[in-house]
């Protein structure tokens, strides 16, 4: 559960490798923006403290969160980034709509987790309100966009790991 007990200091617990010549690129919602837009920023933040260059940092932006599918795909497969960061975030209204857009964008990123050779971080929050959003994004509970950074960082040493892909 997130998490006053678990934030980016458990994820830290062990070493985070160097991002030097890592290439991320990050694909954000503009719904929601003013939790997005803090997320992201939390996110590239990170990466460049732990040595990923500015310049290996692509962003792009996508209308709703439900299109980070299509375009994290795109940029997987685009040969020009290590990993791909999905920023998205979903409040629950009074209508289904959360549920449909929520499973259908974990279970898209998924796919591309299943199917592709580059790492999609699961970067979407799915909160009952606002104030449960601002609080993962950069409000009590810290900002989740850091704990995508080095999530990213880890799935691509880890990939790198594994020697050429065949
Ligand atoms: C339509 C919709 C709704 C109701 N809520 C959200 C939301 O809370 N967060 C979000 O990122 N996107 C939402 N969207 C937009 C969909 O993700 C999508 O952009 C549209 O359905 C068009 O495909």
């Amino acid at each position: 559960m997130a998490t006053a007990s678990y934030n980016l200091q458990d994820m830290i617990a062990r070493p985070v490798p160097s991002g030097a010549g890592m290439r991320v690129g990050i694909v954000v919602s503009e719904w929601n923006s003013n939790i997005t837009e803090d997320l992201l920023a939390g996110c590239v933040e990170t990466l460049k403290e732990y040595g990923v260059a500015e310049e290996q940092i692509a962003v792009r932006s996508v209308p709703g969160s439900f299109e980070l599918i299509f375009a994290s795909r795109r940029l997987a497969e685009s040969g020009s980034v290590d990993a791909v960061i999905a920023i998205g975030c979903i409040i629950r209204g009074d209508t289904p709509h959360f549920e449909y857009i929520s499973q259908g964008v974990t279970q898209g990123l998924s796919e591309l987790n299943l199917r592709g050779t580059v790492p999609v971080v699961f970067g979407l929050l799915t909160t009952n309100n606002i104030e449960q959003a601002e609080e993962r994004s950069g409000g009590l509970l810290g900002n989740k966009g850091s704990e995508y950074a080095v999530t990213a960082i880890k799935m691509i040493d880890f990939e790198r790991s594994l020697g050429p892909k065949s």
